[in-house]
């Protein structure tokens, strides 16, 4: 059974213009008919904030559910996937982002440095895949040489599929175009259409491998006609049966 975990956790945007990722879960869930949780927020102790989110989702892990994660920024995926790293062995990560998040490490992690924070403190590399990376920084792409991380597409997809038996997905929602997710806090052109997205997700639930995921960085506040939050909602609607 599938379980939501509605975070609704946007202070790990160091930024304060684009904040508004809190709102997401609330407003992607508010017409889907589901199993849903709130994980219970501190503003002032992002640390205990972390730990109750990593808490919720082993629950749920333990209980044998696979868990949906709803941001929130990035940084709430910390704590969803040390839950999910401790769950399982031979397991992979597939990340679909515009940004490659390895910008530092420091604890608790921002929504800029999120994979590199999991890559150090899980047993998940090698088996990480970036897929949608568009916008590296120079630090970022000197850390992704040094560890060798994949960046690709379907076919790689399907090589790391062939290689796991447990799979994670996340996906910032800016890995697609900003013509379909604009409310975003960092939208970057040249991104995935819809369709390749659904494509390669459908792929990947079909492995039957998936045992958790999150839907982040959706800011109902920056988006235009409700197109950002149109596209989470039917990405989550997508993954509840599974
Ligand atoms: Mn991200």
């Amino acid at each position: 059974m599938a379980i939501v975990l509605k975070i609704p956790f946007d202070l790990g945007i160091l930024e304060e213009n684009k904040r508004g990722a809190a709102k997401a879960p609330e407003i992607i869930s508010k017409n889907l008919k589901g199993n849903f949780v709130d994980v219970p927020i501190d503003k002032g102790n992002f640390e205990e904030t972390q730990k109750n989110i990593e808490k919720h989702a082993l629950e749920q892990y333990k209980k044998g559910n696979i868990v949906i994660g709803l941001g929130g920024d990035h940084s709430v995926s910390y704590g969803l996937i040390k839950a999910f790293d401790k769950s399982f062995k031979n397991k992979g990560l597939i990340y679909f982002d515009a940004h490659p998040d390895c910008q530092d490490y420091f604890l608790p992690s921002t929504y800029e440095d999120i994979l590199r924070c999991v890559i150090k403190d899980t047993k998940i590399c090698p088996n990480i895949l970036l897929v949608g990376i568009r916008e590296v920084t120079k630090a970022e792409r000197k850390y992704i040489s040094n560890k060798n991380l994949k960046i690709g597409g379907k076919k790689d997809i399907i090589d790391l599929l062939n290689k796991v038996e447990h799979v994670y997905i996340s996906i910032d929602i800016d890995v697609l175009d900003p013509k379909f997710a604009p409310g975003t806090g960092e939208p970057i052109k040249n991104g995935l259409l819809i369709d390749e997205l659904m494509e390669m997700l459908r792929m990947i639930i079909e492995s039957k491998k998936v045992e958790g995921l999150d839907i982040v960085e959706v800011c109902p506040d920056l988006d235009k006609n409700n197109k950002t939050v149109l596209v989470a909602t039917e990405l989550l609607e997508r993954f509840l049966t599974l």
